[in-house]
């Protein structure tokens, strides 16, 4: 099934496979990884798990950011960004995106927002380099619980900020756990253009990642717990979407699977993150890993061949 040759590439399945020695961070857990070009690098933007052992949930206290010429090489650069960077936030650098406009990068976290707005909410950082240092670019949350209440009353649904700006320059976000909501934004990229709407998705989690390639546009996700990867494609970034199937298996000992898509030099990737570092890798101390993704002639997605669990 998998055999290894001189110049580090591997054959799946019939696949030609590059060969990155999965997870591709290891001296740091990195989780939700979120990933951009600029200038002929790839900027890959992960959160921190730091949890403890004994400690059966999510710890992280920043968020990282490593670049990469080749997807095989990286370096980590200082920490760009911590929720405490938002004045309004208690903790919890949750997943997150970053986008670049008219020379600005900006950066849609998750965090816990203060007493104010119970609950998870999303913020926007700004900086005028991919590395940082970002500062808060609003103030204020970009969304807060008590906005999508009319929809759910979980506290934690207003997660995973993915944001896509259109062939005519209209930025969208999409979010969510449990709904997927998504809203336009007006051209300074800080605030909401009109109503937030939803998106009817088969067994949505969390995790949206939206991106186009052709004529296509596609709305990976989170699907089931533990989380597969699902995706539906449009002809338009607000739909209707058409729900595709599984993109991607449950990866390894991580029972989170969160996505994101790219595209390099030519070739396309998926970038995901599993729990796969032994002894103490597991679904809050995950690390991020890369795998070659491949579209049909019709657009659709082939399933994806992990080269690592
Ligand atoms: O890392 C914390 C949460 O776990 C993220 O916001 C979700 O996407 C899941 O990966």
């Amino acid at each position: 099934v998998f055999s290894l040759t001189l110049f580090g590439v591997a054959t799946i399945f019939g696949q030609s496979e590059q060969n990155f020695n999965n997870p591709i961070i290891t001296e740091k857990f990195t989780a939700d990884p979120a990933t951009i070009v600029h200038n002929d690098s790839v900027y890959l933007y992960a959160g921190h798990d730091e949890a403890p052992e004994d400690l059966h949930f999510y710890k992280l206290d920043e968020w990282l950011v490593y670049s990469s010429a080749d997807l095989v090489n990286w370096k980590e650069h200082p920490v760009p960004l911590k929720p405490s960077d938002f004045e309004w936030a208690k903790g919890d650098a949750w997943a997150a995106e970053v986008i670049e406009k008219d020379g600005k990068f900006y950066w849609f976290v998750t965090v816990e927002h203060d007493d104010s707005h119970p609950g998870k909410a999303i913020g926007v950082a700004v900086s005028d380099s991919p590395v940082g240092p970002f500062k808060d670019a609003i103030g204020e949350a970009l969304i807060t619980n008590d906005m999508t209440t009319e929809y759910t009353d979980i506290s934690w649904d207003d997660i995973d900020p993915t944001v896509f700006i259109d062939d005519d320059g209209q930025a969208y976000m999409y979010w969510g756990n449990t709904v997927c909501y998504y809203v336009k934004l007006k051209d300074n990229m800080i605030e909401m253009d009109g109503e937030i709407q939803t998106v009817d998705l088969p067994n949505f989690v969390e995790a949206p990642w939206i991106h186009k390639k052709g004529d296509w546009y596609y709305l990976t996700y989170a699907y089931g717990f533990p989380e597969k990867t699902a995706y539906a494609m449009s002809k338009s970034v607000t739909g209707p979407w058409e729900y595709k199937g599984l993109l991607n298996e449950v990866a390894g000992n991580s029972n989170t699977n969160h996505q994101a898509i790219l595209e390099f030099k030519g070739k396309d990737y998926f970038v995901y993150h599993n729990g796969s570092i032994q002894p103490n890798g597991g679904s809050f101390r995950r690390s991020v890993c890369i795998d070659r993704l491949y579209y049909n002639e019709d657009g659709t997605i082939q399933r994806i061949q992990m080269t690592s669990e």
